[in-house]
């Protein structure tokens, strides 16, 4: 997969870069691309956001700023693929829309910056507006890592452990719902044990009580 990310601060993804994961996924042959909105912006001074019509405070980030990266980019705007502005009025990211992205063969992140995107990028030139949660953040840029850890970790090979993906929180096979508890050594902890079946060696039973406590704290 190919993930570019449009920023007016690709200094911020230095760090996410440098982690083992996505260490892994490079080496797996996955991209992963910082293009700065700034560089290629037609207008004088490094301009690329303006003041908002009908007035009102802060500032919005220009369509034709965002649709020149893309065309330098791409040779075409919007982008031949799937487009996601990260903005905290759209649709909650969750588990199922990170493996739905994760199945898709090349993406662009918008980050957006002071009051957000001009609505034309949203409806011109993205195919989904994403947030990832109810607050707000100065910029898009933690929230398109947060996207990109969800949905690399979801990337065959990428993990260490190829099942730790597949039975977790929020996934398909625990119906949605958190995932069960864990315990490891050591079994008695300052009197706190550990629940007798996972040391029962029962497989079926294990499996059921993991669902069932899984599906407890679904309910809650
Ligand atoms: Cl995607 N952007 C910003 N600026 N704030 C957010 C968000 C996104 N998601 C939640 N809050």
């Amino acid at each position: 997969m190919k993930i570019d990310v449009v920023t007016l601060f690709p200094g911020w993804f230095e760090w996410f870069t440098q982690q083992r994961h996505v260490q892994n996924a490079q080496v797996l042959g996955h991209e992963l691309d910082f293009v700065d909105l700034r560089a290629s912006t037609p207008l004088n001074a490094g301009q690329v956001d303006d003041t908002p019509y009908g007035g009102g405070a802060g500032m919005v980030m220009r369509v034709d700023v965002v649709e020149a990266a893309l065309r330098e980019r791409y040779g075409t705007a919007p982008p031949p693929h799937r487009t996601i502005a990260l903005s905290p009025g759209g649709r909650r990211f969750d588990d199922a829309l990170a493996t739905e992205l994760a199945a898709e063969p090349a993406l662009t992140l918008l980050c957006g910056r002071y009051e957000g995107f001009d609505e034309r990028v949203h409806e011109h030139l993205a195919t989904d507006v994403v947030s990832i949660g109810p607050y707000v953040l100065s910029g898009g840029e933690l929230a398109a890592m947060v996207v990109m850890d969800a949905v690399m970790r979801k990337l065959p090979g990428v993990l260490g452990h190829e099942d730790s993906a597949l039975e977790e929180s929020f996934s398909e096979a625990l119906e949605g719902a958190p995932e069960y508890p864990h315990y490891t050594r050591p079994f008695d902890w300052r009197g706190h044990t550990v629940p007798d079946v996972l040391l029962s060696g029962d497989h079926a039973r294990i499996r059921e009580w993991r669902l069932e406590r899984s599906r407890e704290r679904g309910r809650s």
